[in-house]
């Protein structure tokens, strides 16, 4: 019944990235400045607009690429994906200052002092030089099959625009090679669990769990992602709630991109794990499953909790069918491995339908060379340029940053099973942060499965995650971007 209520999506007038994601082996960043609005909107009216790729486009090139994997071919096709978004003073510089105010977090800034202090990020006088969000006023994305295809075209838009923007920042992410294609630095398949979406994401059984996608993956309303749709009811999983009240009209079918540049310390993070499963008396992978909560094949713990199942991690019908609340004690998965803590589906009784109020799409791409063999420091910089959209990003983004993965008291309630004792979870050994870069803990990293009480912790100096630039992006409607933008 609740099918028959889905709101038809207008995927021509969203941007591919937002919903199903622009397909890509490699993606530039384009950080611009608008240099001459007259001239910028002119050009983006005539040219750039028309070059966008759509929603509609990205479904059917997925539906391509399906047919070719069932034919059995592989390679990549030539596609080209763009995209386009602008910070607050990118909006003000094409609307002027009276425009309409946006999503509060995005008015503020990912480098506003409030921002900051809020998700305990390092100031941005300590993000990469040259990178300042205050002087980026967009952002193309630029995807394709390769780094040369990205970059011409990269030159050709900038060929085009000429001086009405001054690129601020370029930068191209790219697919890790070989069998680690899919995985991020770490080593972890990336990409497994996304939200579904009502009147998109297709229905894998319908009459078992019409509320899911693939088995495990819960549709949600699509206003949670882009604007002028219904979103969650906040008190039942299942039912629409109001569509939230757009800023202008010319927002709907837009969306907001929470922009990430995250370092990622491959040989201290190794180094770390191997040190302290030799003092746990844990094999290292293990240890390192524990902080993510999914083996390197992407099999999660819940699933598998003492050993590596490759063929699990790969099955996307088995590889997110699960929940928490079968693992009360964290015996299984600890409470604060990362996608625990960043995602607790079922593990707050009650909660679950304000649970999916917290969800994000996600759509980073890695950055920088592989280890290299004797790299036993970082040397050479790399990590994840992460990307995620979303509606609201105080509610979204910014909540699971803050309330949860910089929380060590979330989730709430948790006690020991032998005695009662209340426990503290600690923080996302991943992506949590303390205040002013200060020392991590998260309980339990050596299992108690399938029973035991052995009490152990993970102190943990330093960051493996190292935030190095942020930027609040809103990726306006194609009708918008035609008319009122330009
Ligand atoms: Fe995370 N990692 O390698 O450990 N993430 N993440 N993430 N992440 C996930 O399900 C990782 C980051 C989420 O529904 C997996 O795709 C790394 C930020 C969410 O079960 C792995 C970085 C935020 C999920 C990683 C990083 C999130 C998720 C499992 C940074 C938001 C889905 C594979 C360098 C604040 C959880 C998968 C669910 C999954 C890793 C960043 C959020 C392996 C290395 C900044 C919501």
């Amino acid at each position: 019944m609740v099918q028959q209520m889905v709101p038809r999506l207008d995927l021509n007038e969203i941007q591919g990235d937002l919903l199903i994601g622009m397909q890509k082996n490699a993606q530039l960043f384009l950080f611009f400045k608008i240099a001459d609005a007259a001239r910028f909107k002119a050009v983006a009216r005539e040219y750039v607009v028309g070059l966008l790729t759509r929603g509609g486009t990205v479904q059917e090139r997925e539906r391509m690429v399906a047919a070719r994997r069932r034919r059995g071919s592989s390679g990549h096709m030539p596609w080209l994906g763009m995209n386009l978004g602008f910070t607050k003073d990118g909006l003000t510089r094409l609307l002027g200052p009276n425009r309409p105010r946006m999503d509060p977090s995005f008015e503020r800034g990912a480098d506003d002092p409030e921002t900051i202090a809020a998700l305990n990020d390092p100031p941005p006088s300590r993000w990469m030089s040259g990178f300042r969000s205050d002087r980026v006023d967009g952002v193309f994305l630029i995807a394709g099959p390769n780094k040369s295809f990205v970059t011409s075209h990269g030159n050709a838009l900038r060929g085009r625009l000429g001086s009405a923007i001054k690129t601020m920042h370029s930068e191209i992410g790219m697919v890790r090679p070989g069998r680690e294609r899919g995985h991020e630095h770490f080593g972890f398949l990336d990409g497994v669990s996304q939200p579904g979406i009502r009147g998109l994401t297709p229905v894998s059984r319908p009459s078992a769990a019409p509320d899911q996608g693939l088995p495990g993956q819960d549709l949600l309303w699509p206003g949670e992602f882009v604007l002028g749709y219904p979103g969650q009811d906040p008190r039942d999983p299942v039912k629409p709630g109001p569509i939230a009240p757009l800023p202008a009209p010319w927002a709907k079918n837009g969306s907001y991109m929470v922009f990430r540049r995250l370092e990622q310390r491959v040989p201290e993070f190794r180094a770390f794990v191997a040190a302290q499963a030799a003092r746990l008396g844990i094999y290292s992978e293990l240890l390192a499953a524990r902080m993510v909560g999914r083996w390197r094949s992407g099999a999660p713990l819940e699933l598998a909790p003492l050993e590596d199942r490759p063929s699990l991690g790969g099955d996307a019908r088995r590889n997110n069918d699960f929940g928490y609340a079968g693992d009360p004690f964290q015996r299984a998965c600890p409470y604060a491995a990362h996608i625990r803590k960043v995602n607790p589906r079922d593990d707050v009784p009650g909660q679950k339908a304000e649970m999916l109020t917290h969800r994000i799409i996600r759509a980073a791409i890695p950055y920088g060379p592989e280890v290299m063999p004797g790299e036993i420091r970082t040397a050479h910089e790399r990590g994840l340029m992460f990307v995620c959209y979303q509606a609201s990003i105080p509610r979204q983004f910014e909540w699971i940053q803050s309330r949860q993965a910089d929380n060590p008291d979330f989730v709430g309630g948790k006690v020991r099973p032998n005695n009662g004792a209340p426990v503290t979870p600690g923080y996302d050994p991943i992506i949590g942060q303390a205040s002013g870069g200060g020392p991590r803990v998260m309980d339990e990293p050596a299992p108690n499965y399938p029973a035991g009480n052995r009490r152990t912790a993970l102190e943990m100096p330093d960051q493996f995650v190292v935030l190095t630039a942020a930027a609040y992006f809103f990726m306006p409607s194609i009708a918008a971007l035609r008319t009122v933008l330009t």
